[in-house]
């Protein structure tokens, strides 16, 4: 039931060039549009550009540590290390009683940190469930606990205007039913079951928590899944139905032909493009993201998502390092997900606060560079990223040049009249130093932290309407 080669589906974004239309295959569970859906929810996806990922869930009771050895390796996969029979590992059910766990202040601390929404586990691959799923008894009902953790989080976070996003893992360890791959009638048969029962699941947490504005699904690599991607579309369409505006990630989706997050026609099914995990594309080399939408998420560790009690394993990511890659992802036209891992006993470990706090002030200062914003079309430059949100492009420097120069290069019919210390009000000096190249002058005193100039910018009459394009 454990497939390790499943991490190959995190390469699965592979994307190859559309076919020209006449030698378009037929398709019955492919894409069903082109290019971005523009309405409001959307939109407001889009926009909200940063956000917050929660991996929570039995793992973080062991935190990486089994009968006395720890295991380098993701603590949400350690049922998989260890080789843990699930009856043994659902055990830890009888210890799940998070006495710190306040979900007022994990919204306050969401809020504090400048997120617009929050992705929670629902149910990881241990098959754990965070809500009182009436269709299994691997849930919080059945701890010490009790409590419906996941109707807390939602109110939470709503009352704080954060919009919720659900992660949900098709693949399930727990659950008898589930096959990773169907060699006789007899796994046709449990597999036909167990997705029901995940049907089943879906639909109970859409109608238990009808504000849910995504849904993220993981654990769909397995070839039971790639087989059968009628039943992606169909999932994909159910909830759809039942939550109107509600968005999907690429990751749910396979083809009539199993094709995955691209469908043979290299069409990117669900809303979004959802490979980019722990990784980014490149700057200058790809491009073609800014053709769909998409999310990246991201951990503070190498690869750690729920709570694994050793950080000192692997090199831990700075705040600055965290919103480097916050802008990153914006000025590609794409989301960033942080992602946190709670303790066992509801609390937040004194390095995830201490990013959430450093990256809020900083957001608060120079969040107008991220919220709203998309990537600008400009040439990218060595001092950092470019993003814009209609009339203004913004410049996010990172390494400011030993010559106290910012170069910036225009697109034709495009010219900076000025620049603007965001946070500080200070104007910046500007010099034409060559056809379409500007220098912008660093600020008087050293900002001491990643730095956003917003550029003033106008149209001349030769403008092109590639470039109007990219300023509206
Ligand atoms: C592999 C894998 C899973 N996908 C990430 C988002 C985590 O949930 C990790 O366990």
């Amino acid at each position: 039931m454990v497939c390790l080669g499943g991490f190959s589906g995190l390469s699965a974004q592979t994307h190859s060039k559309p076919l020209p239309a006449e030698q378009e295959i037929q398709l019955s569970y492919g894409a069903d549009r082109l290019g971005k859906r523009q309405d409001a929810a959307m939109k407001r996806f889009r926009d909200n550009r940063l956000g917050a990922f929660v991996h929570w869930g039995l793992y973080a009771i062991p935190g990486g540590e089994w009968n006395g050895k720890v295991y380098p390796g993701a603590a949400e996969w350690l049922k998989a290390w260890a080789d843990v029979p699930s009856g043994e590992w659902l055990k830890l059910m009888d210890r799940w009683n998070p006495q710190k766990f306040d979900a007022r202040k994990w919204a306050r601390m969401a809020r504090e940190m400048g997120v617009k929404y929050v992705k929670i586990t629902t149910k990881h691959h241990e098959g754990f469930c965070l809500w009182p799923s009436k269709y299994t008894k691997n849930t919080v009902e059945y701890t010490p606990y009790k409590k419906d953790i996941l109707g807390e989080l939602v109110k939470a976070y709503n009352d704080e205007g954060i919009d919720v996003h659900f992660y949900f893992s098709v693949m399930d360890w727990s659950h008898p039913d589930y096959r990773s791959s169907i060699k006789t009638e007899e796994d046709e048969k449990a597999f036909m079951r167990f997705l029901e029962f995940t049907d089943n699941q879906l639909k109970e947490l859409a109608s238990r928590y009808p504000t849910v504005k995504d849904f993220w699904f993981d654990g769909t690599w397995d070839a039971s899944i790639k087989e059968n991607g009628w039943w992606t579309a169909h999932v994909e369409k159910m909830l759809k139905e039942l939550l109107p505006g509600v968005t999907v990630n690429s990751r749910l989706r396979a083809d009539d032909f199993g094709k995955r997050h691209f469908d043979s026609n290299g069409h990117l099914m669900g809303d979004y493009e959802s490979g980019y995990e722990r990784r980014l594309p490149d700057p200058v080399k790809d491009l073609k993201v800014t053709r769909w939408d998409w999310e990246a998420c991201m951990t503070l560790p190498e690869n750690q998502w729920g709570y694994h009690k050793d950080w000192s394993l692997s090199y831990v990511k700075n705040p600055v390092e965290v919103i480097e890659r916050i802008v990153h992802a914006v000025s590609m036209g794409g989301n960033m997900a942080v992602n946190f891992g709670p303790q066992p006993d509801g609390d937040f470990r004194r390095e995830e606060k201490l990013m959430a706090e450093a990256v809020g002030k900083w957001m608060k200062k120079y969040g107008e560079c991220v919220y709203g914003c998309d990537y600008a079309g400009w040439k990218k430059q060595s001092w950092g990223y470019y993003t814009r949100k209609g009339r203004s492009v913004y410049m996010v420097v990172f390494n400011p040049p030993y010559s106290g120069n910012l170069t910036v290069n225009v697109p034709q019919g495009i010219k900076i009249t000025g620049a603007v210390m965001t946070g500080k009000g200070e104007n910046l000096k500007v010099t034409e130093t060559a056809r379409n190249e500007y220098n912008v002058g660093m600020p008087v005193s050293d900002p001491g932290e990643p730095f956003v100039v917003r550029l003033q910018v106008e149209e001349t009459s030769g403008s092109s309407d590639k470039y109007r394009d990219a300023l509206t």
